[in-house]
């Protein structure tokens, strides 16, 4: 199992009952949660509302067989990564390797033997779940849990692309805390990773969970992504959460640290031009009004809808400033 909590959820699928029958009574000990299909459309219903850990799958079946079950699950992103297990009598190497081919892990021969179902069951459950933990890893900035950087680029295109084609509106917010440094330079580095943590969970506990996403963009900046959210909202929501920032003290050992944050908010609705929403776009602009905050005085939101862009008009607001930071040391060497 993959926790303690949750139990695994494995569909049975045969035209058989005496088949299901005898590998429920098998598995059942092992305490999974099971559920049966007597053919291939009822079972690719089933995956539609529950979400499977493994599938046991018979290959000879009336209408639809085995092998045309597991190439639909391989074709359904909810579903490709699901491993499938033949059961089979088919144990000729033709029949296994076509069992390969379109997309099983792995097939037990009938009659069944009740350890060695049991054994490879168990098997690929743990593959499934080391597999899960390395997907995750792989998204996951691993010091504030949070999105990391490359599932922007992975997550933000789907995202805006869905809103375009539906009309719906969509807000961005980027957020940086204000002189960070100073956290590391006074408290230390580790106490300036304690406050990014206490940042983002602030962050996570107030927006609507499932919908709403963060992802770490910089070293202390955040994106925080609002589906269905247009600009009012987002600034409303950008507010809230700079104040609460603003008015909590983070513990880490014996020092209470206070922060504030400044955020650049953009976004469109069914009124923006399509033309002008793309990722590029949308982010350059969230970048704009960030800058635009940090230099009215920080711990502040600035706000803007989506424009029309030439290249030129704006920079990352971090690159600005190394830029602005390198010129100062080049001056102040020529000076010395
Ligand atoms: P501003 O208000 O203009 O944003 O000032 P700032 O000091 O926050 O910004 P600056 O870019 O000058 O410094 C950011 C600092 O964030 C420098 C860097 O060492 C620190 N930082 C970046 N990532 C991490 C991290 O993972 N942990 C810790 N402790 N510090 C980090
Ligand atoms: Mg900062």
């Amino acid at each position: 199992m993959s926790n303690d909590t949750k139990k695994d959820n494995i569909l049975i699928v045969d035209d058989a009952s005496l088949n299901i029958e005898m590998v429920a009574n098998i598995l059942r000990k092992e305490g999974y949660q099971m559920f049966f299909a007597r053919n291939g459309e009822t079972a690719l219903g089933l995956t539609k509302s529950v979400d499977f850990d493994l599938i046991l799958l018979d290959i000879v079946m009336p209408e639809m067989d085995g092998y045309k079950v597991c190439e639909i699950l391989k074709q359904n992103t909810k579903t490709k990564d699901v491993p499938v297990i033949f059961l089979t009598a088919k144990t000729d190497t033709e029949s296994i390797v076509k069992g390969f081919e379109t997309g099983g892990v792995d097939y037990i021969g009938k009659p069944f033997n009740p350890p060695e179902l049991l054994a490879r069951v168990k098997t690929h459950l743990q593959l499934r779940h080391a597999y899960e933990e390395i997907k995750l890893l792989s998204i996951t900035d691993s010091l504030t849990g949070c999105y990391n950087r490359s599932s922007i680029s992975e997550r933000l295109p789907r995202e805006i692309q869905r809103a375009r084609r539906y009309n719906r509106s969509l807000s961005l917010i980027l957020c940086d805390i204000d002189y960070f440094k100073k956290v590391n330079d006074t408290y230390g580095h580790q106490a300036g990773d304690q406050t990014l943590k206490k940042f983002v969970q602030y962050i996570q506990g107030m927006i609507r969970q499932k919908i709403d996403w963060v992802a770490r963009y910089g070293g202390e900046e955040f994106l925080i992504v609002l589906p269905e959210t247009d600009i009012r909202g987002a600034h409303c929501l950008a507010e809230r959460i700079r104040i609460y920032i603003s008015k909590s003290l983070i513990q880490v050992q014996k020092n209470e640290i206070r922060i504030t944050s400044s955020f650049g908010v953009t976004g469109f609705n069914s009124d923006t031009p399509h033309e002008i929403i793309s990722v590029e776009n949308i982010i350059r602009h969230s970048d704009k009004y960030l800058y635009q905050a940090k230099k009215e005085g920080r711990n502040r939101v600035k706000t803007g809808p989506l424009r029309k862009t030439r290249e030129f008009e704006f920079g990352n607001f971090k690159k600005l400033r190394l830029i602005k930071r390198s010129l100062f040391y080049k001056f102040w060497n020529l000076i010395k």
